[in-house]
């Protein structure tokens, strides 16, 4: 566990509390943690984010979890590629697995909409596309200055991940939503969506929808039961969960769960929001994303049935609604919340 900056530390903690429920509850499963102290404030004092060896020592789990990461005191580029950017990519965890799924108690700001019609997962390319890291800045300060982003889109990096959401797809029955603004972006969207035209010939059994991301983002809010499994880049993933996550209850409810689906390497398990320095240290931080994200390493550790029980132990916290945090309207503190999670848990017994 890396609980990271700000908020990270007490969100994870409520996680852990109910991973070591689910392991008294289950008499046979284990989960042995081990801590690591790394983030901004290791940053502060070794100028690195985490130590030198520490992607071979997280090579040795089978799950990493994570709390967040960006503090006031350090530059966000560098919190970022220094800590999240770089386990992604070393352990090469492609695939972003982001639920957006309005869960029954959880507020939602659109009119006209059943909660049934928000429940899409959201398939976000998590190793390359614009957040390759790929660019230059030249004749810095200078009226001459010339900064290059240069998103980067591999056939091996577009077709897996858009390989991995039509086996989801497959799988789950479900419609594919392909995100992406081949009208602009005249060589990686258009490549995108060629590759997205050619992997769907080996699925005939698959509904498929292209949208432009302009277009995508409004039927997010006005249609949201468009979208069931969806694929898009790095970039557009990003942002559209993040709305994804303002129709469906909030930040407070958006997990994530980053994914090596070949097993090499440990997949990493967050919830989507960042620090949150403003309110980081009050005690008053909703954990119930990090909750979720523990779920989700619980379906992906194989025991799909107790990442169910934790979830339906969030419905019913939220459906109770006496114990929340003040972003959902409630006056609860951090530990309440993981503890009335906790206590519906066990109330739904082994
Ligand atoms: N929970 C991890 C965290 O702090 N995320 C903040 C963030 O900015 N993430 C960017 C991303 O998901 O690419």
């Amino acid at each position: 566990m890396i609980g990271g900056d700000g908020i990270g530390p007490e969100v994870l903690a409520e996680g852990i509390k109910v991973l070591k429920t689910v392991e008294e509850l289950d008499g046979g499963l284990r989960f042995d943690f081990e801590h690591f102290p790394w983030g901004c404030g290791h940053y502060m004092r070794h100028g690195k984010a985490m130590d030198d060896d520490g992607m071979e020592r997280l090579a040795k789990f089978d799950a990493i979890y994570l709390g967040a990461v960006g503090s006031p005191s350090v530059p966000d580029h560098i919190s970022l590629w220094d800590l999240l950017l770089r386990i992604r990519k070393g352990f090469d965890q492609y695939v972003n697995l982001r639920p957006v799924k309005l869960l029954k108690g959880a507020p939602c700001p659109l009119a006209d909409v059943k909660r049934e019609d928000i429940d899409m997962i959201v398939v976000r390319e998590n190793s390359e596309g614009e957040y390759a890291g790929a660019g230059d800045r030249l004749f810095r300060g200078t009226d001459r200055e010339v900064v290059l982003q240069t998103g980067v889109f591999s056939r091996k990096g577009t077709e897996r991940i858009i390989r991995y959401a039509f086996e989801l797809a497959r799988r789950e029955r479900k419609t594919l939503s392909s995100i992406s603004k081949g009208n602009a972006l005249n060589y990686s969207m258009v490549f995108w969506d060629e590759v997205f035209t050619l992997v769907g010939k080996e699925y005939p059994d698959v509904e498929t929808r292209s949208y432009l991301v302009d277009a995508a983002a409004m039927f997010f809010v006005k249609e949201p039961w468009r979208f069931e499994v969806v694929v898009t880049s790095n970039l557009f993933g990003d942002i559209l969960t993040d709305l994804g996550a303002a129709i469906a209850g909030g930040m407070g409810l958006a997990a994530g769960a980053n994914i090596n689906p070949e097993r090499r390497f440990p997949s990493m398990f967050e919830p989507i929001h960042g620090s949150a320095p403003d309110i980081a240290g009050k005690g008053i931080a909703n954990p119930l994303a990090a909750i979720w994200s523990a779920s989700q390493m619980l379906d992906f550790l194989g025991r799909e049935d107790w990442g169910k029980r934790v979830l339906d132990s969030i419905e019913s916290v939220l459906v109770e609604g006496k114990t929340l945090t003040p972003d959902l309207g409630g006056t609860a503190r951090t530990p309440d919340v993981g503890g009335a999670v906790i206590k519906s848990l066990r109330a739904a017994g082994r």
